[in-house]
């Protein structure tokens, strides 16, 4: 099977087992395990913030970064196609009692001029405006990488006006990979990062939560309430150090590879996608003589997963368990199909 679903089936690698065996352990709910400890600091310092806090999963992560900044009745600007906002739960509602305040930003990223526009007055029957969340890569928009210069006018503007920025950064190393820009540099100005090392970073499980010393105190907090006090998870930390160490820089691969998928899928006639657009490790395209579940079915039949996100678009992720061949494979499959 060519596994194009997502870079979340990525297996750990021969040397995150070694180490997730070898893993020197202790309750973590104590604060006692010294490899999350390890994994946490390595993390608060790579993204340039003062701590970090290990979450099982990049959804928790989201959902008690907000559940921290944001109170009950409170707005939170965010871009209509992001993650937080539809693939989990509505965690924003849920934990925070939060008011979700979607944009449609350009390719997925707010411009300073609607976070602007997006901001309540300050009037009493009205919301106050409390956080902005922002993706990068932004996933249902393929991978795209926030522009920096908008980036940092948006951060500058939601500090300006009392805004607390959070950033969902699952693939923030992507983002850094492809653009060279240190990943510290990508987190400049916001109050939190979550990024997942079980994406395209191949560990097993987890994700960290960076900030603040206090965000991170309140974080703790926020992880236990919603279940996620975990006990001996050095095991788990090991394979993140691992990650963090050894599975940053080849995420190019993987953008390469994303970037031949598009090539070789934009010859195909009933097929739509701009090859210019992909940045990173996400390819999504559109069909245009079948119906993408259909398309989807089909290239499964011949061992090709990958997914329908729309009715007429397909999504593809490119990771460290797919070779340039397959992905090649992939293309000439799609090609007897769809055209
Ligand atoms: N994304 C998954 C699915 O949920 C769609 C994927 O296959 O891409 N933020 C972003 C931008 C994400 O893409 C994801 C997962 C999450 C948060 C949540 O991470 P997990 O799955 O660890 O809860």
């Amino acid at each position: 099977m060519i596994d194009l679903r997502s870079d979340t089936v990525t297996r750990p690698t021969p040397a995150m087992r070694k180490a997730m065996a070898e893993a020197e352990v202790g309750d973590d709910v104590y604060r006692e395990d010294p490899t999350v400890r390890r994994l946490e600091e390595k993390a608060a310092e790579i993204l340039g913030k003062e701590a970090g806090l290990f979450v099982p999963t990049g959804s928790m992560g989201n959902a008690v970064a907000v559940a921290v900044h944001a109170r009950p009745g409170e707005e939170v600007i965010l871009d209509a196609d992001c993650h937080i906002m539809n693939y989990e739960m509505g965690t924003l509602a849920v934990f925070a009692g939060a008011m979700p305040h979607p944009v449609h930003g350009d390719r997925g990223f707010p411009t300073p001029e609607q976070v602007e526009a997006a901001i309540r007055p300050p009037i009493y029957y009205c919301c106050r405006t409390t956080l902005l969340c922002l993706e990068n890569t932004h996933n249902m928009q393929g991978g795209g990488i926030y522009p920096r210069d908008r980036f940092q006018s948006v951060v500058n503007l939601a500090r300006r006006r009392g805004l607390k920025v959070h950033v969902d950064g699952a693939r923030i190393f992507n983002a850094s990979i492809a653009s060279g820009v240190p990943a510290a540099s990508l987190a400049e100005g916001t109050d939190s990062v979550m990024f997942c090392l079980s994406k395209g970073l191949g560990a097993p499980v987890g994700s960290m939560l960076v900030g603040g010393s206090a965000f991170i105190e309140e974080a703790v907090a926020m992880r236990k309430r919603m279940g996620g006090g975990m006990r001996q998870v050095g095991i788990l930390a090991a394979a993140g150090l691992v990650a963090l160490e050894t599975m940053v820089t080849r995420l190019a691969e993987d953008h390469s590879n994303a970037r031949l998928l598009s090539e070789r899928l934009a010859e195909i006639p009933g097929i739509e996608i701009d090859p210019s657009t992909v940045e990173t490790n996400i390819v999504i395209f559109r069909t245009t003589k079948i119906a993408a579940a259909s398309l989807v079915d089909r290239l499964k039949a011949v061992g090709v997963l990958c997914l329908a996100i729309s009715a007429d678009q397909v999504r593809m992720v490119t990771h460290h368990d797919v070779s340039r061949d397959q992905v090649l494979k992939a293309a000439s499959e799609a090609r007897r199909i769809a055209a």
